[in-house]
């Protein structure tokens, strides 16, 4: 199957930790056509917008293609060798803890396997960290705590086999989309199953929500303190689970009594109402097939860990846990977050779900590595890491599949390490990243679709990634770069890997060395694969033991929990605020997170015209009155500013925000906005243990960025608008179908706006192929660029006044040639009477924007989604937008 001359090739989505199956089929000669695998068990056949859009994203455009060293192409050889000295020399004169890896949730699973192995074994320093540093430490923190390994105990059919679904920190709809697909499912087959959302905002989650609860930013975990209380109370123990399986019991809910007394209590702490928190409370209550779905509102806290185990003790004390139906789940982010915590990628942790501290752990891999050396004690966590870089403690550091530029909290310092830093290798796919800029080597890896390999989703299963398409010739796998590095500091015989099935099978080999049911993770039977067994590995939930061939769907529900006595360990929680509290000077919380059709620093899904369009723009979401206290009005720019750093958004003004929160998404960045930051703004605050960062509370100043002009500008080629900066202060490009959209705005006067256009603009397109038309007393400009009858660029300028919509003026780029009665429109910026304006794009699959829903509700008097997708085709096929199409309709309605 890996076969790329092969007409369907089956693999895995890279995107989020669903982990969906992905049918790849050759469509045109050029183009392949992308589908939900209907064999794949996380997804039977759906994908979200995202999913959808792969084959936009694939292609060479923007690719790295050749190693550099100081931006300058050259050989593989020259390279590999100047990584392999330069690393050598530091650990030569400073010992091996002064170099590091900062590695990847995004990297195959056989990657990571040999970046660990590399460093840990063979440098003999842990100083290995992850971007899932950033994602899910407190949860394996957690679950080490409670379970003695990092087990997650259920799968995704447990969340349609519940009768309680609640979701606390996750906006599931936008960023584990099929997932909550399946979950909307199946509370349409079984109206009586409710499900609750905890999120300090309304979202596109909280709209299958029999109940939200808008929590107060931070207090999640006297919330759970106080259901514990509220099930003693309510003698709703599990006794025999709690007796036989569990230690801790007594001091577990002393403390929550102690910190939760009582619903009042509760609802007056994290400011809900008490009514609602009761009815949490009694569901949780009566319902035994209960599920707990948690995400980085848990994680990304400076007490993320003690949130994580506040979950899981109500779990345990109720013994609700590893059987259909119920149990707490942690949904991962990236496509190999599991992988990664399988191979030990954190800092903290050896191989195979083995701990760097156990004196027996470190011989047994060390034995089975046949390695001259271990790491006897734990790395530097990513904050700790990018902090010893900057004091110059760590002078080289290799960077794998992982943009810390722009997600790292704080990332000017973390910027200024780099810049300090002796050595900076970086390995991606893509030419221009923010960290790219910082690299002394540049290494071009495999992208998805060319890449070989593993990854394990949310549920532990394990899928393959295989290629369908020809590598660029100097695009290499991780694993093989990371060898030819390892070899050339000496250590030929333990890397001399020619396959990722090879390294796979040591993996697996690993994970059943020793084992005898002391660790959880254990995948002995794949140890012995064929390359073409390998090859046709079926999605299978790990463990695969002799006794389970076929994986494990559940575990820990029959009370063998992989603590020294066997018993699941409840943990008492003292709540602790946020570390950064507001103040007068910042008076206002930093929330940030996702957006439904971007992924993270958007070097991939930046590239889909289709994917860019549902939300251009970076956006600040505040609540009316916080925006009335600050003189905002909704679309203005603004700036943020913490005690960190600042930044400058678009005022979106939503009563689906809580009051006192700002929402912030983490997309952009230098390549797409000129202050677009938003982790320049973060504090670098992290969880004692997990060593998280604080991603989601940060105080914050917001107010008016006063420019004197806006504009925005659509175009058939790509500009620069970081060498115009004196003219626009700011900018932000977005893809769009067959051109570029940029939003500018500029704080200098300008009297004829003309004389600004030709600022922007190369003095070589004024010629009678450009239309222009200006009203200087109303500072109001408006250009275009028609070369053989084709769009090239439009821009429109306004000082106060609304600029016109620009989804109608977008549709032209894709005329071959632009009619008459559009050209005679052109400078108007409106249709002519017998088209219409679609309105912002809503359903990404079908093209469909706000306007062509509004219209069809009011003309064909539709009241359902259902008749709505008849009618549209929008919503049908992901469903993603479904959340926004209900918000459309219920709108339209009270309008
Ligand atoms: N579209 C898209 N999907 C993605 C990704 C992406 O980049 N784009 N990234 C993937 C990755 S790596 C990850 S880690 C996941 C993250 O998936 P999620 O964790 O679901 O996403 P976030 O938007 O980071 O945050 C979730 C919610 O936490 C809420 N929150 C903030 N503070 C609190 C609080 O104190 N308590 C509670 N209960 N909630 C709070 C936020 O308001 C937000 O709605 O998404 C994955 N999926
Ligand atoms: N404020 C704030 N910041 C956050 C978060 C938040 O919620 N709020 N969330 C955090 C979380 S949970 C996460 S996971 C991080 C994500 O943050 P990052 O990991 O920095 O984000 P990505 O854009 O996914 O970066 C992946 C890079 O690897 C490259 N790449 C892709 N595939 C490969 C490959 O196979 N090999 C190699 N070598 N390179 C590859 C891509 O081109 C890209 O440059 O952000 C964190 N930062
Ligand atoms: S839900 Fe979407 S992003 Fe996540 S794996 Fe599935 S298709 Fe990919
Ligand atoms: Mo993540």
């Amino acid at each position: 199957m890996a076969d790329t001359e092969c007409s369907t090739v089956k693999t895995t989505c890279p995107y989020c930790g669903v982990g969906c199956g992905i049918s790849v089929s050759k469509d045109t000669e050029a183009g392949f056509k992308i589908s939900g695998d209907m064999a794949h068990p996380a997804n039977k056949g759906l994908l979200c917008s995202k999913g959808a859009a792969l084959a936009d994203t694939l292609g060479r455009k923007g690719r790295l293609l050749a190693p550099e060293i100081n931006r300058k192409s050259v050989e593989w050889e020259t390279a590999l060798n100047k990584i392999a000295t330069g690393f050598q020399e530091i650990i030569d004169i400073y010992g091996p803890d002064a170099v590091a890896f900062y590695v990847s949730g995004q990297l195959l699973t056989e990657d990571y396997y040999v970046a660990n192995k590399l460093m840990k074994g063979f440098i003999g320093a842990a100083n290995i960290d992850t971007n899932s540093r950033l994602c899910m430490s407190s949860s394996v923190a957690g679950h080490k705590r409670a379970f003695g390994s990092d087990t997650v105990p259920g799968c995704y059919e447990d969340l349609e086999l519940a009768d309680l679904v609640v979701l606390t920190g996750s906006n599931a709809a936008w960023c584990h989309p099929v997932l909550y697909q399946r979950l909307v499912a199946a509370k349409t087959t079984r109206p009586n199953m409710k499900v609750i959302v905890i999120d300090p905002r309304q979202t596109a989650t909280s709209d299958c929500a029999d109940l939200h609860l808008p929590i107060k930013p931070g207090t999640d975990a006297v919330l759970f303190n106080g259901l514990l209380t509220h099930l003693k109370k309510q003698q709703k123990f599990d006794d025999h689970f709690t007796n036989k399986f569990c230690d801790g019991l007594d001091a577990t809910v002393a403390t929550a009594e102690a910190t939760a007394p009582n619903v009042e209590f509760v609802a007056n702490v994290c400011c809900l109402d008490a009514k609602d928190v009761l009815e949490f409370y009694a569901y949780f209550e009566k319902t035994e097939k209960a599920m707990t779905l948690y995400s980085q509102g848990i994680n990304q806290s400076s007490s993320g860990t003690d949130k994580v185990n506040s979950i899981l003790n109500c779990h345990l004390v109720t013994g609700r846990i590893g059987r259909p139906g119920m149990g707490p789940f942690s949904l991962t982010g990236q496509p190999n977050a599991m992988g990664g915590r399988e191979v030990g990628g954190l800092a903290n942790q050896l191989a195979a779900h083995m701990e760097i501290d156990n004196s027996d752990h470190r011989e047994l891999v060390q034995k089975f590595w046949q390695s001259p050396t271990i790491a006897c004690k734990p790395g530097l966590a990513a904050v700790d890491l990018f902090d010893a870089v900057y004091a110059g403690d760590v002078k080289a550091i290799w960077i794998m599949g992982t943009n810390p530029a722009v997600s790292m909290p704080n990332n000017s310092r973390v910027r200024q390490a780099l810049k300090k830093c002796k050595m900076v290798v970086v390995s991606d796919c893509e030419q221009n990243t923010d960290t790219a800029d910082f690299a002394d080597v540049l290494l071009p890896a495999l992208a998805w679709g060319e890449k070989d390999g593993t990854v394990t989703n949310s549920e532990r299963r394990i899928s393959r990634q295989r290629p369908f398409v020809p590598a660029p010739r100097n695009a290499k796998p991780d694993w093989w770069i990371i060898s030819e590095v390892a070899k050339r500091l000496g250590h030929v015989s333990a890397f001399k890997y020619q396959s990722s099935a090879e390294i796979f099978r040591e993996h697996a080999l690993l994970s059943g060395h020793q084992n005898n049911a002391t660790r959880d993770f254990d995948i002995s039977s794949l140890s012995t694969l064929t390359q073409s067994e390998y090859d046709d590995l079926a999605p299978i939930q790990w463990p695969v033991t002799d006794e389970q061939p076929k994986g494990t769907a559940r575990l820990l529900g029959t009370g063998a929990f992989f603590t020294p006595g066997k018993k699941a360990v409840l943990v008492p929680v003292s709540p602790q605020p946020p570390e950064h509290l507001p103040t007068p000077e910042y008076p206002l919380i930093l929330n940030t997170g996702r957006i439904r059709d971007q992924w993270h620093t958007m070097t991939r899904t930046g590239k889909s015209g289709i994917l860019s369009a549902h939300r251009p723009e970076p956006y600040a979401e505040i609540h009316p009155i916080d925006a009335k206290l600050s003189k905002i009005r909704d679309r203005e720019l603004i700036t943020l500013e913490t005690l960190w750093g600042k930044m400058v958004a678009r005022a979106t003004i939503s009563p689906y925000q809580k009051q006192g929160s700002i929402f912030v998404p983490i997309h952009w960045n230098d390549q797409y906005a000129s202050n677009g930051l938003v982790d320049a703004l973060v504090s670098p605050a992290t969880d004692p243990i997990s060593k998280q960062p604080e991603f989601k509370y940060t105080p914050v100043a917001i107010r008016r960025f006063a420019t004197t002009w806006k504009a925005f500008v659509l175009s058939r080629t790509h500009i620069n608008f970081c060498d115009k900066a004196n003219a626009a202060t700011y900018w932000v490009s977005a893809r769009a179908n067959n051109s570029w959209r940029y939003e500018i705005a500029g704080e200098q006067h300008y009297d004829n706006k003309s004389e600004l256009v030709r600022n922007l603009f190369p003095k070589s397109i004024f010629d009678n192929s450009w239309l222009e038309f200006e009203d200087v007393a109303r500072g109001n400009y408006r250009g275009a660029q028609i070369v053989d009858d084709q769009l090239i660029k439009c821009i429109f300028i306004s000082n106060l006044s609304d600029l016109p919509a620009r989804d109608w003026l977008q549709t032209l780029f894709s005329e071959p040639a632009i009619s008459s009665e559009n050209r005679a429109c052109l400078l108007s910026g409106l249709p002519p009477k017998n088209q219409k304006d679609t309105g912002p794009l809503i359903c990404a699959c079908f093209g469909v924007g706000a306007k062509t829903i509004i219209d069809a509700i009011e003309n064909k008097q539709l009241a359902t989604t259902d008749q709505i997708g008849e009618a549209l085709f929008a919503g049908t096929n992901c469903g993603s937008c479904l959340p926004e199409i209900t918000s459309i309709l219920s709108n339209t309605a009270s309008a």
